[in-house]
């Protein structure tokens, strides 16, 4: 009880001076226990929370050099409420266009956020390589969702139930990695073209080159509420900007009822 009301008081204060609200739950990946709180569970063989040796702390590893025959069995067994520990990987034979990192690539999801309509936020977080594998691209998406209702067949009969289904995405490539950490922005609005985007996630996506990156700090804070004038020309993005993307049909972005 102390405790807990002496963080309150340090996070009003920190917030009285000025310091915006960061909207990832353990963004900065320290609590937890096994598994970071509110993050997936890690699964031991192309993500990991270790310990950062460079400025301590806890981050993100993942690994996108690892078979995707072994990724694929690993995550069968993740759905296993107290999965095995995950086997030793077998070592990927250049040129490793049969790893994950070459096929469907590591994803690793953050904890709901609600979406405010008309808000403008900013994402950032912080990446890194190991030495000796600089120059690594990952990509961080942030994914928005809305409510569906769908029909699924079940217990004989065919009902109809409420989906989270994404909407509207955007990604960032976290560009040149190097052996020490960077940062990388995001600016979006989800729900600026779509009012029911009620809730969104951050999502790592670790692919090729296939190799080992590091992720912490992930911070979303509100920008302001953007006020849109429909008849005005968007901005030319430029070819660094982030990329905005279409819904997604189906696939494990399809959130089913709890
Ligand atoms: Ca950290």
């Amino acid at each position: 009880m102390l405790i807990s009301t002496i963080a309150f008081l340090a996070a009003s204060m920190s917030l009285a001076h000025g310091e915006e609200k960061n909207l990832v739950p353990n963004g900065g990946l320290e609590e937890g226990k096994g598994d970071p709180a509110h993050w997936d569970r890690v699964d031991g063989l192309c993500t990991f929370w270790v310990e950062d040796p460079i400025r301590g702390g806890k981050c993100l590893k993942c690994d996108s050099d690892v078979l995707a025959s072994e990724y694929r069995a690993r995550q069968e067994e993740m759905k296993q409420p107290n999965p095995p520990p995950a086997k030793k990987k077998t070592p990927v034979k250049p040129p490793g266009y049969d790893a994950v990192g070459g096929i469907e690539g590591v994803t690793y999801w953050s904890e709901w956020i609600d979406v405010k309509p008309r808000m403008k936020y900013r994402l950032t977080l912080d990446y890194r390589t190991d030495k000796g594998q600089e120059g690594l691209t990952p990509k961080v998406f942030v994914k928005g969702y809305q409510e569906v209702r769908e029909k699924v067949f079940e217990d004989g009969k065919t009902v109809e139930k409420p989906f989270r289904r994404v909407f509207w995405k955007m990604y960032k490539d976290c560009k040149d990695s190097l052996a020490n950490w960077q940062t990388a922005t995001l600016e979006f609005n989800p729900s600026r073209g779509k009012p029911d985007v009620k809730w969104m996630r951050v999502m790592v996506f670790a692919y090729w080159p296939r190799g080992t990156c590091y992720f912490d700090n992930f911070k979303i804070v509100e920008l302001g509420e953007e006020a849109v004038d429909p008849k005005a020309a968007p901005p030319d993005p430029g070819d660094d900007a982030p990329k905005e993307g279409p819904a997604d049909e189906d696939g494990p972005e399809v959130i089913p009822p709890k």
